[in-house]
C-alpha cells in the first residue's frame, strides 16, 4: 500500500489572478506545518499553471493540469499536451473526470490514450472513475467501475505511480458523499482489480477518494481502508479549508 496519502485540489473552471494569492496563503501554511503525512497537488485552471508552479517553489506542493490530449502536438484548436503542461511545471494530470466525460464525450478509450500520453510525457495521471446514481440504485456500480478502470487504463500504468480517483457521480457537488461502508466496498473493489491486473504496481496504487469531500468528513473518509487520498473540488478553491484537510490526512 502507498505510503503518503495524496491530497489533490482540483480548482476545475475556478480562478483568476486573484486565486494566486489563496496559493501563496496556502503555502505558508504548508510552511508553518513541516512533516505533515500528506503529498499535496493543486490542480488549477491551465491559465494558471505556470505561476502556480512558480509560487509553488521552494514550497511542500505541486502543481498539475485537469486534462491533456492525446497526442504531444499538432492542429488541435484550444487543446493543451502532457508536454505543454510538463514545461509550464505540472508533475500531474487529472484524466477522465466525469464532468469531461459528460461534457466533452471522453470515453474509457480516449481516457486511456491520453494516459498513455502523460506518462509518455512525463506526468503523472490521475484517472478518474465513477457511476451515476442509476448505476448504482440498479446494482451496477462495481461492474461499472471494472469497466470503466479496464477500459480507461492503458497497460502501460503498471510501469509508473499509479493514481485512481473514484468519485462516484451523484457525490460530486452536490454536498452529499458516499456513505463510508460504500467507499469502503469500492476501494477494496478497485484495489483488487488492480492487483489482478498489475501486481505489485497495483497494491502501490494510490486510490483517491473524490465527491464533496469537506474539513468536516476529510477525517472520517481518509481514515477507510484503501483510501489513499482526496480529489476535492469545491473545498479547494479556499487555502484554509483545503489545509484543512491536508491536515487530516
Ligand atoms: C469531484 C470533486 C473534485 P467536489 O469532482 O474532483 O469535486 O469536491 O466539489 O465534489
Amino acid at each position: 500500500t502507498p505510503t503518503r496519502p495524496l491530497i489533490a485540489g482540483n480548482w476545475k473552471m475556478n480562478g483568476t489572478d486573484a486565486a494566486l494569492d489563496e496559493l501563496a496563503r496556502l503555502k505558508t501554511l504548508l510552511g508553518e506545518a513541516p512533516g505533515l503525512a500528506a503529498e499535496v497537488l493543486v490542480c488549477p485552471p491551465s491559465t494558471l499553471i505556470h505561476r502556480a508552479a512558480q509560487i509553488a517553489e521552494g514550497s511542500d506542493f505541486r502543481v498539475g493540469g485537469q486534462d491533456c490530449h492525446w497526442l504531444a502536438s499538432g492542429a488541435h484548436t484550444g487543446d493543451i499536451s502532457a508536454a505543454m503542461l510538463l514545461d509550464a511545471g505540472a508533475s500531474h494530470v487529472i484524466l477522465g473526470h466525469s464532468e469531461r466525460r459528460a461534457d466533452h464525450g471522453e470515453t474509457d478509450a480516449i481516457v486511456r490514450e491520453k494516459t498513455k500520453a502523460a506518462l509518455a510525457g512525463g506526468l503523472v495521471p490521475i484517472v478518474c472513475v465513477g457511476e451515476t446514481e442509476a448505476e448504482r440504485v440498479e446494482g451496477r456500480a462495481n461492474r461499472v467501475i471494472a469497466e470503466q478502470l479496464a477500459g480507461s487504463l492503458p497497460d502501460e500504468s503498471g510501469a509508473g505511480p499509479m493514481v485512481i480517483a473514484y468519485e462516484p457521480v451523484w457525490a460530486i457537488g452536490t454536498g452529499r458523499t458516499a456513505t463510508l461502508a460504500d467507499i469502503a466496498e469500492m476501494h477494496a473493489h478497485m484495489r483488487a482489480l488492480l492487483v489482478e491486473r498489475f501486481g505489485e504496481a497495483g497494491r502501490a496504487a494510490r486510490l483517491l477518494y473524490g465527491g464533496s469531500v469537506k474539513p468536516s468528513n476529510a477525517a472520517e473518509i481518509l481514515a477507510v481502508p484503501d483510501v489513499d487520498g482526496a480529489l476535492v473540488g469545491g473545498a479547494s478553491l479556499m487555502a484554509d479549508d483545503f489545509f484543512s484537510i491536508v491536515v487530516a490526512a
